[in-house]
Formats: C-alpha cells, structure tokens, sequence
C-alpha cells in the first residue's frame, strides 16, 4: 500500500528528530518528503519536481541517478559489505581510495586517515595536530585557531572549531584551547577599504591573535578557502597567501577545511589550489563520494606524516568505518566519474564563469547588493538599499522570505541571514543555469512584491 504524503509526515513527527530542527515547529508545518531524483533535479511524495541548486547538502557533485556509483555500491556489497583497517588488515578500496586521493590531492598529500564524516574527520584532525607537536617534543602546542561563522561539523570538537554562536551556546562549546578570528567577510569588516587591502587586515587577525596567545602554543589554524554555510563568504585573492605567510613565519600547521570545497566545487580539485595556499591538512568529505553513501577523512601532509610514522608509535584514533570497503568502492567510481567526465574543467572553464555572468545580470535587481560567485558557489546578498548595501530589518528574515517562494517555485535555495546562497550540482549546463537563474529572478521579484507590500523598504 503506499503512503500518503500526511502519513509519512505524521511518522515522521511522531518518531523522527531531525538535524538542526525545532521539532515542535517542524511538526505544526510536516516535512517536505523527497522520494526521488535525477541529475539535477528532485521530486517530493506529491510529485512536485525541483531544481535543487544545493547538491542535497553541497554534496552531490555528480548529479543524482549516476548508474556507475550504485553499480560500484552493489559489486562491493556483494563481494565484501564490510571489514575493518584496524588490526592490521586492509580492504582493497581501501587501499585503492587511498592511491587515488594522493593523485588527486596537491602533491604534498600523500596519506590518508579515514572517517565517516566531515565532522569526524575535523575530530581527527585535532587530535592529530595534538600529536604531531606532543611527538616531537612541544606538548603545549595546544591551541588551534579558527574563526567566527565559520562551520566544521557537529561533534564536539566540529562544533568547537566552528563559529557558530548558536551551536556554543549549547552544550558547554568550545571546547578548551580553541579560539576564533573574524571572518574575511567584506561586507561586515571592510566596508569603505579596498577588498584586497581588507583581505590582508583580516589575515593580520590570525598573526595579532597568535602573538597575543604567544606562537609557542598554538598549534594550527583551520579554515574553510570559501565559508560555505556560513553564507558562501569568498574571501579576497589576498586573504589566503597571507595566511600561508603567517603559518610558515610562526611554524603553525594550516588545515583546510575542504567538504564543501573539494573535489570540483571551486573549479579546481580544491579550494586551496583555486586560493593559492599549501595546507598540511585537509579536511574532506560530502563530494568524495558525491553523498551516495557517507564517508570522509583527512588528507595528512608530508610533513606530519613522516612524524607520525617515523616518530609517532601507535596513533591512538579511528573509527569502525574508517576505510568503509562500500564507501571507498562508491568514491573510486565517483573519482573516475569526474575524471572521465572532466568535471572540474567543466566547472572552470565553462558552466563557472557562466554561472559568474549570470550571477552578474541578476545583480541588476533592486533587492540584490552583491552577487558573486566562486567556481559553482554563488551567493546573492538582499539588501534594502543597493547603493548602501542598507540591510533590511533582522525581524523581517528577507532570506526566509524568500527562500519560502524558492520552495514555493520549485527550487531550493538556501537562505544563510539575507544571503541567498546556492552549490548545484557539477553537471550542471548552461541552459540549467538558464532555468536556474530565470526561477531565482523570479522568487526575487515574488520577494521584492513582498517587500512593497509589507512596507519593508
Ligand atoms: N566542514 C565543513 C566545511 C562543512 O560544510 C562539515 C565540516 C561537517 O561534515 P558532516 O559530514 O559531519 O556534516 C561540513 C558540513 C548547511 C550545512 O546548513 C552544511 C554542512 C552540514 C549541514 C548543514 O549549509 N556542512
């Protein structure tokens, strides 16, 4: 018998707690029940269909419905659902992701440390740093800093290295020796200064902070090239070479935090390649596998690495599904798929800048102050006043405004404060940007209609 829309919905609010979720709230309205997808579109249980302009959760870089993933899922399940890399055993995934992540990677990357998720992979990534200086002899490099807004995941120390004051205000976060920094956020720090002078002030925050904390302590700086749920937050060309500078001059590890931005989504594998700096670690998950099935890790660079197993003993972290044989199996066809397909060209020379040059037109719209782009990241800023970049009054939630027509029009876009933000999928075309770019148009004239009406402006 199939369910209804309202029975799913009732089930779900009588048994199912949802991520980042008022459940009360969430009961009153029911949840949108997505049952099916291809390429870059969704369907929900009333057969509505929608352009989903997030990847699912800036994770499905291939597009839905890639035969070559669900074949490598089902081969391995068949032959080999599950074994561990603990005990000194190895799956021949494993192995395989682990060859084909040191291609792919920048070439200071050659080892692999698996985790199940993003978050997870930020947990290692804390107690590797720890590590690295404990072993060689400089155990009060304790502290990593990040920065505000920034987001890194939801354990623990995910939550902590993060910096969402929402989530801090939860559950006793951060954890103890990690500190954030402003973000290079142009809008809410520079406003007036030339955006590559204030790229290099907000690099400068990292060396003022270690000098206050003194640099025999810290042990790493973490941060996302482009903050994506924070609001797609490009940074200046600046920002990140100064960052390097500041690393290197202070000996401080620089991580960086890829799960949004690898794998394609900037327009190169990277987000490092496309900002110019040179990480020691590399924080990725969601695009390795495209988010057919969950798996993440850290990409440990040369320099740590060879401490580590030189140095290091026995590391004492890891996960039941760190190198999950089904998980690695889907991320090879996923890997050979972007390969074969050229995705991350496709991405910078073609659909990115077109998608730069769509972004362009629609900053022509009353509501829109800024519109950039970078890669297939896109971020749209409403404002009362363009000229001003005047925000609109918090209580009004013109992003919730208008994410609401998006939902309404048969497109999801996520709303991060009144920043409009999107990441579809990389085999998206132009005539799909097209699509996309005429629907955002008109959810923002729906918006703008609002706005009038309300007396918002
Ligand atoms: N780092 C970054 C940069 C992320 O974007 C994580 C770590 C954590 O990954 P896992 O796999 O543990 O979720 C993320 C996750 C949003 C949103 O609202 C973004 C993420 C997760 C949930 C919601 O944009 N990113």
């Amino acid at each position: 018998m199939t369910r209804t829309t309202a029975s799913w919905q009732a089930a779900d609010s009588a048994h199912f707690l949802h991520p980042f979720t008022d459940f009360q709230s969430l009961a009153k309205k029911g949840s949108r029940i997505i049952t099916k997808a291809d390429n870059i579109y969704l369907w929900d249980s009333d057969g509505h269909k929608i352009l989903d302009a997030m990847s699912g959760l800036w994770c499905v870089n291939v597009g839905y419905g890639q035969q070559a993933l669900v074949d490598a899922a089902a081969k391995q399940m068949t032959e080999l659902p599950f074994y561990n890399a603990f005990f000194q055993t190895a799956t021949t995934p494993a192995i395989e992701l682990a060859e084909v992540l040191a291609e792919v990677t920048p070439p200071q990357f050659n080892h692999v440390f698996f985790s199940g998720s993003g978050s997870e992979g930020n947990d290692t990534v804390v107690r590797m740093v720890r590590r690295y200086w404990d072993v060689l002899g400089q155990p009060q490099r304790q502290v990593i800093i990040s920065r505000h807004n920034a987001y890194h995941g939801s354990t623990m120390a995910g939550a902590s290295l993060g910096g969402m004051s929402g989530m801090h205000a939860q559950g006793g976060l951060p954890i103890p020796n990690i500190t954030h920094i402003d973000q290079p956020y142009w809008v809410e720090h520079g406003q007036g200064m030339d955006k590559e002078a204030f790229g290099l002030k907000a690099a400068r925050w990292l060396e003022e902070r270690i000098l206050a904390i003194g640099a025999d302590k810290v042990a790493a700086f973490i941060g996302e090239p482009v903050q994506g749920a924070g609001g797609v937050i490009i940074p200046p060309a600046s920002y990140w070479p100064e960052i390097q500078r500041i690393c290197d001059r202070y000996d401080i590890l620089l991580v960086s935090d890829e799960v949004i931005c690898g794998f394609g989504r900037t327009g190169h594998w990277f987000g490092c390649e496309t900002f110019g700096f040179k990480p020691d670690l590399m924080t990725f998950a969601k695009g390795v596998t495209s988010g057919y099935v969950p798996l993440g890790g850290v990409m440990v660079g040369d320099r740590i690495a060879k401490v580590l197993i030189e140095q290091g003993g026995e590391f004492e972290h890891g996960y039941t599904y760190s190198g999950h044989p089904v998980a690695c199996a889907v991320a090879l066809a996923n890997i050979k798929l972007i390969r074969e397909q050229h995705l991350v060209e496709h991405v910078h020379d073609d659909v990115g800048p077109y998608l730069a040059q769509a972004f362009e037109a629609l900053s022509d719209h009353p509501l829109v102050g800024i519109a950039e782009t970078c890669g297939l990241m896109g971020a749209l800023l409403l404002v009362k006043d363009k000229a001003k970049l005047t925000p609109f009054d918090a209580e009004v939630g013109i992003g919730m405004v208008c994410r609401g027509h998006c939902f309404a029009n048969g497109l999801i876009m996520r709303a991060v404060g009144p920043r409009m933000i999107i990441a579809p999928p990389l085999v998206i075309t132009r005539a799909q940007i097209d699509e996309m770019t005429a629907l955002i148009r008109r959810c923002l004239d729906l918006t703008l209609a609002d706005a009038r009406r309300e007396g918002w402006l």
